[in-house]
């Protein structure tokens, strides 16, 4: 999907608080600021965004984790007390622009999870477009706690994956969600084993980055977007869209696969 773009050479190495990697058609992005439970600063999430804008051009997949035993204890709670409310605004929609960016980027993105997702940590794994995670894993949103709100898009992105009530349950109370209850809720699509929700992730890259790019940039850009829209416009727009996807060399060449009997049948899951 990035065609002929190139990034500055060496501009994803010269990350500092975000180390990334290639293989292949998976791109892998990791929080690495253990030592402060990848709280994320200002330098993070504009780290953040400038990787999404600059993925190499052969990524197809994008995963998300974290370095130490935590995913991401959200917002660096140091660059709060400082900040007069213009900046807390600017501050706010720095985040917004680097997870605009993320969700609505080039490439499907799969967060693997562990540990720590709160607060910042859990707006992060709700813009990815799936999560994986492994048992260690809890959610809590503690800016009630805190005497903040959620300035990472969680009133719109988590409220949307878990509700409005169980949001607000979080933010009220304080609870924990552990990993069975995430998987409960919706927030997990996968839940695995203590230490294995970053190789399900990579699995599960792979099997994305098999799809035509063009229905994987359709899912990715279209469902949510329709899924605002009033029913009328949403069908017209899938219509379009559906179109555009069928109209695709690529989608053309699996159906005739199909048709030959060259391609997988689909299979119940083992
Ligand atoms: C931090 C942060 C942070 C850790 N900002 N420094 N987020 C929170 O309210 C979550 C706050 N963090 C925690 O509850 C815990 O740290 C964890 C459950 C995530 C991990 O516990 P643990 O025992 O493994 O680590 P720790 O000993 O608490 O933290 C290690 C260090 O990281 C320590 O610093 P040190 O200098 O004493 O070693 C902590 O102070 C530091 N640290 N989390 C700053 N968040 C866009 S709006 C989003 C709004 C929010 O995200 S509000 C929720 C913020």
């Amino acid at each position: 999907m990035l065609s002929d773009f190139r990034p500055v050479p060496g501009l994803l190495q010269a990350l500092t608080l975000l180390r990334v990697e290639s293989a292949g058609p998976v791109v892998h992005l990791r929080l690495a600021r253990p030592a402060k439970r990848n709280a994320m600063n200002d330098l993070l999430v504009r780290e953040l965004q400038t990787a999404f804008v600059n993925l190499p051009s052969d990524a197809r997949v994008a995963i998300v984790s974290g370095e130490g035993e935590h995913f991401c204890a959200g917002l660096d709670l140091s660059e709060v007390t400082e900040q007069d409310v213009t900046q807390g605004i600017l501050h706010s929609r720095a985040w917004h622009a680097a997870f605009e960016q993320i969700q609505f980027g080039p490439v499907p993105v799969i967060a693997a999870l562990h540990g720590a997702v709160v607060g910042g940590g859990l707006e992060l794994a709700s813009t990815a477009h799936l999560r994986v995670a492994d048992a260690s894993t809890f959610y809590a949103l503690p800016e009630g706690q805190r005497g903040i709100f959620v300035g990472g898009s969680g009133s719109v992105r988590v409220s949307r994956l878990i509700g409005v009530s169980r949001m607000t349950d979080m933010m009220l109370t304080g609870r924990v969600f552990d990993a069975n209850e995430g998987h409960a809720i919706g927030i997990s699509n996968y839940r695995v084993e203590a230490g294995q929700s970053l190789a399900k992730a990579y699995e599960l890259a792979q099997a994305v980055a098999k799809n035509a790019p063009l229905s994987n940039y359709a899912v990715v850009q279209a469902l949510p977007r329709i899924a605002e829209m009033a029913p009328a416009e949403g069908l017209f727009v899938e219509s379009l869209m559906s179109a555009i996807a069928q109209g695709d060399e690529a989608a053309k060449e699996r159906v005739r696969d199909f048709l030959a009997k060259r391609a997988g049948k689909v299979r119940q899951a083992s």
